[in-house]
């Protein structure tokens, strides 16, 4: 007897030199000003990911299991609401979550297509492979890509719903986050559909203890991102002696993620040309962690012609799935 085993497809959309041109470009504009900061799509290496990961499993984590909890509750009626034949997904990673959906659009018999999308290359061939093993019939077409810049050309088969799960929305600016919405609803065909995950605002020290775990795992994921630095351009960040500030924002209703060097540090970056000078306490913002509430989501998506068809919670009200759909008339297929 024969199994016949399938390969998922997997197209590399970034640059063989993308990882360390990007990387100079942001390390030139983040850290060479004040206040300095890093691009968080650097946290994610092989070592990232598992961090990343590990978080996931966290009893302070709560986004994770909430988000399941609705995918558990609603994925039926979302693959009936969606119509789509085609599921893509940004920042996948592990795809972990996703295969509720996948499960309930593959129970209508509607599923013909998945296309995860992922910059982490490793992470996302693992979890292409294994989704291709678990999902005979299914076509499923990976692409190693950044979901700031390569929504144009990612494949465009089938009536398509695109994912976006975790609360990663919240990890762009007001500024990236309004540019990433104006381009993906532009991508879209009226009638096709967005999956949004947004995290919550709630009480407070929820919140803080999330990204302050008791185990340091967030602490280490941050400071990861200046082991890539180092790795990549050569420099010699001190990173041990860098403390996690975690940091609640009020007014912009988000985490701040910090790192701050506990003595005077002189960094030499030389892939990128660049000597910088640290004082004791200074800091290097990594990442942002935004909470949402209902409305604004429903109003950001609204404004780039993305129509809401509904918000759900998980019980607690923690978290939100959203589902949109792209205004306009549908064009026969
Ligand atoms: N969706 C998963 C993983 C979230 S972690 C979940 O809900 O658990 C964020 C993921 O987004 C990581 O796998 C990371 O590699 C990816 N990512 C971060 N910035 C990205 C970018 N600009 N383009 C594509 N993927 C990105
Ligand atoms: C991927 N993203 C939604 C996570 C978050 O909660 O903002 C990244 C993270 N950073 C620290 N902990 C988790």
């Amino acid at each position: 007897m024969t199994t016949e085993v399938c390969e998922p497809v997997v197209t590399v959309a970034l640059d063989p030199g993308w990882a360390v041109a990007g990387l100079v470009d942001d390390v030139r504009r983040g850290l060479a000003q004040v206040p300095r900061s890093l691009s968080p799509k650097w946290l994610y290496d092989d070592r990232g990911s598992l961090l990343f990961d590990a978080i996931t499993r966290l009893p302070e984590y709560y986004p994770t299991e909430r988000e399941r909890e609705i995918l558990g509750a609603r994925a039926g009626e979302i693959a009936r609401a969606s119509g789509a034949t085609t599921v893509v997904e940004l920042g996948s990673g592990t795809s972990d979550k996703t295969r509720t959906l996948l499960d309930a659009f593959a129970s209508t018999g509607q599923l013909e297509r998945f296309i995860p999308v992922d910059v982490s290359e490793g992470i996302l061939r693992q979890a292409a492979a294994d989704i291709s093993r678990e999902y005979a019939g299914v076509t499923v077409h990976a692409v190693v890509g950044d979901f700031t810049q390569h929504l144009e050309i990612l494949p465009a088969e089938g009536r398509r719903i695109v994912v976006f799960l975790g609360g990663t929305i919240g990890n762009l600016d007001p500024h990236e986050r309004a540019q990433f919405l104006r381009s993906l609803s532009a991508t879209l065909d009226p009638g096709e559909s967005v999956l949004l995950g947004t995290d919550l605002v709630k009480d407070l020290d929820r919140v803080v203890a999330a990204y302050d775990d008791s185990q340091g795992v967030t602490a280490e994921f941050v400071r990861n991102s200046l082991r890539v630095v180092n790795r990549e351009l050569d420099a010699d960040f001190d990173v041990d002696s860098f403390s996690y500030v975690p940091y609640w924002d009020p007014r912009e209703e988000r985490m701040d993620l910090r790192l701050r060097t506990e003595k005077p540090q002189h960094v030499c970056i030389p892939g990128a040309e660049l000597e910088i000078d640290l004082a004791a306490g200074e800091e290097i913002r990594i990442e942002i962690s935004s909470k949402f509430r209902i409305e604004g989501i429903r109003s950001e998506l609204s404004a780039v012609g993305l129509d809401v068809v509904e918000s759900w919670t998980d019980e607690a009200g923690d978290f939100a799935l959203t589902l949109a759909v792209r205004a306009g008339v549908p064009t026969p297929r």
